[in-house]
């Protein structure tokens, strides 16, 4: 199945039904019905069309959210081409990665950021391209697509720190909305409010998919601010609002009698992409009178478990497996252990991306027998709630972005006069995490030069907080930091 016969439903089928709602450049209100957007997939579809891509080829986009990355993802859907995003944050390094491996016919970006993208890549302008696009036809012409076509390439990292494209299909996003839509009873009465960025899989996946699946509406803003968030609650009065824990955390600010309006007009919260704390969720329900939705995903599965909608949501845990998804707690030799048992969460089903880009080692260290190694650490209740523990690989979750320590590290000791060096996540209230770097290096080290250079080659969420001097890295026996033992310290 193609996406685009997911999609029919609303595009076709609800042709002249309000479909999204988002600011223009003047600040105005776009409202455009689901017979709008087919209209302009197809219009932009010619252009790429016409512009000699083809499916198969990739187009990627660095964009904040704006309607234009809808139209893009729509008429690439169409014509098979395989849409790779980019995090808006990224700095001239970590984009050239991303262009390099997965060669790009062009990125569809925005003037002001052609500084930061390498010599050699094409950058096409996001108003050019629209502009140029209004006054092709706007019939559709789609190329037949199948489950197992790639319809995304989407760059997360490994422990090795490089970020690899994790390939997802036409089935897996529609396997995942399906699921998601059932889970969550999502209808075409529902009003969604679209805060998280479009280029994770969050945003992407889950969100754009549950509206463009059920039909339902949209409010996309450029992104989340929690100085208007409440604005937009109050005046959009969303049934749907998805978010990582950072979000709910700012949500807490809210004046309380404005936070149970804003809660009696909502149907449901979901959290996800990073632990959400206990703490937060019970002053989310005094506040709001709701129990914040906590479901577990990650980049190559998009969505494996979720509390359920009807039931109890229990705190802490990530919930049960979703429908068509299997998931089991593993040892080190590949054994399902019992409940109550900690062990590696394994997953397989219709969500599961097809392997990394181009990268057939990598591609088959993850899997097993069809199953696939999440690094997720956690136990499964009697009952088949899971509860997350850790993780195998060193990450950090930031505000839901992700940080491989590694990546930072080896910048670090890429420096003059530092020798070794530890990244590790400290505690934050807002963020959940923020990175620290642990360093041993000479007495001359120049902590503020280091940070500007970091500046300049890592997104701003990897940068570390602070900078510690230290005399030697806590080691095991064999040599491996043991990162728990560094000093914690405030930021
Ligand atoms: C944040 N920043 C952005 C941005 N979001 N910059 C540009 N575009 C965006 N969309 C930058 C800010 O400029 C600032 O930079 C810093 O991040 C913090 O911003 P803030 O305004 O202080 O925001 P804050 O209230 O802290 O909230 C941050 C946040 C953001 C929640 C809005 O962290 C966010 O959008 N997170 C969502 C991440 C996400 O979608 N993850 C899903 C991955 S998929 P500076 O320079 O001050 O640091 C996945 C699988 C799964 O994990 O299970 O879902
Ligand atoms: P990403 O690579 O950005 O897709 O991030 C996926 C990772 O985010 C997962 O492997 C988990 O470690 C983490 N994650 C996602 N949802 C949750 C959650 N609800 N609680 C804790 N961690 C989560």
């Amino acid at each position: 199945m193609s996406l685009l016969e997911l999609y029919d439903a609303s595009l076709l089928g609800r042709a002249n039904q309000p479909a999204l709602e988002c600011a223009k450049a003047d600040g105005a209100l776009l409202s455009l019905q689901f017979a709008d957007l087919e209209t302009r997939s197809n219009r932009l579809g010619r252009l790429l069309t016409d512009r000699g891509l083809r499916s198969g080829d990739r187009l990627a986009f660095c964009l904040s959210n704006r309607v234009e990355v809808i139209d893009l993802w729509l008429a690439c859907v169409k014509l098979g081409v395989i849409v790779v995003p980019i995090n808006v944050m990224y700095k001239t390094r970590e984009i050239s990665h991303i262009c390099a491996d997965a060669s790009p016919r062009a990125v569809v970006t925005t003037t002001d950021r052609a500084g930061d993208f390498p010599s050699g890549v094409e950058l096409w302008d996001v108003d050019t391209v629209t502009a140029l696009a209004q006054s092709l036809p706007g019939d559709r012409c789609a190329v037949q697509s199948r489950a197992d076509s790639p319809a995304a390439l989407i760059y997360t990292s490994g422990t090795t720190g490089v970020a690899k494209g994790a390939i997802l299909t036409h089935g897996n996003f529609a396997a995942n909305a399906l699921s998601l839509l059932t889970a969550w009873q999502i209808t075409p009465s529902d009003r969604y409010l679209a805060a998280l960025p479009l280029f994770h899989v969050h945003g992407l996946a889950n969100g754009v998919h549950c509206w463009l699946a059920s039909g339902c509406h949209m409010r996309l803003v450029e992104r989340f601010e929690a100085s208007r968030a409440v604005q937009w609650f109050e005046e959009y009065r969303p049934t749907l609002f998805f978010g990582v824990p950072t979000m709910y955390v700012r949500l807490l600010e809210v004046p309380v009698e404005r936070a149970r309006a804003i809660g009696a007009q909502t149907r449901l919260f979901v959290s996800g992409s990073a632990p959400l704390p206990a703490s937060v969720l019970e002053q989310f329900a005094d506040a709001f009178g709701h129990t914040i939705l906590e479901r577990y995903g990650m980049t190559e599965t998009l969505m494996n478990v979720s509390n359920p909608l009807i039931g109890e949501r229990r705190p802490g845990t990530v919930g049960r497996a979703l429908p068509m998804v299997s998931v089991e707690i593993r040892d080190a030799h590949h054994r399902a252990v019992a409940t109550d048992c900690v062990g590696e969460l394994w997953v397989r089903g219709p969500n599961v991306c097809s392997g990394y880009w181009q990268r057939e080692e990598a591609t088959a260290a993850a899997f097993v027998d069809g199953w696939f190694g999440t690094g997720d650490i956690g136990v499964m209740s009697p009952d088949g709630y899971i509860t997350l523990q850790g993780r195998r690989s060193d990450l950090i979750i930031s505000g839901g972005f992700n940080i491989y320590p590694r990546e930072i590290e080896e910048l670090l000791t890429s420096f003059a006069g530092v020798h070794e060096a530890a990244v590790a996540g400290q505690p934050d209230p807002v963020r959940g995490e923020v990175p620290v770097a642990y360093l041993v290096c000479e007495a001359t080290t120049d902590f503020a030069a280091i940070e500007t250079q970091l500046r300049q080659e890592l997104a701003s969420f990897k940068v570390p907080r602070a900078y510690v001097r230290v005399d030697a890295l806590p080691r095991t026996a064999l040599g491996k930091v043991q990162k728990h033992l560094l000093p914690s310290r405030e930021t």
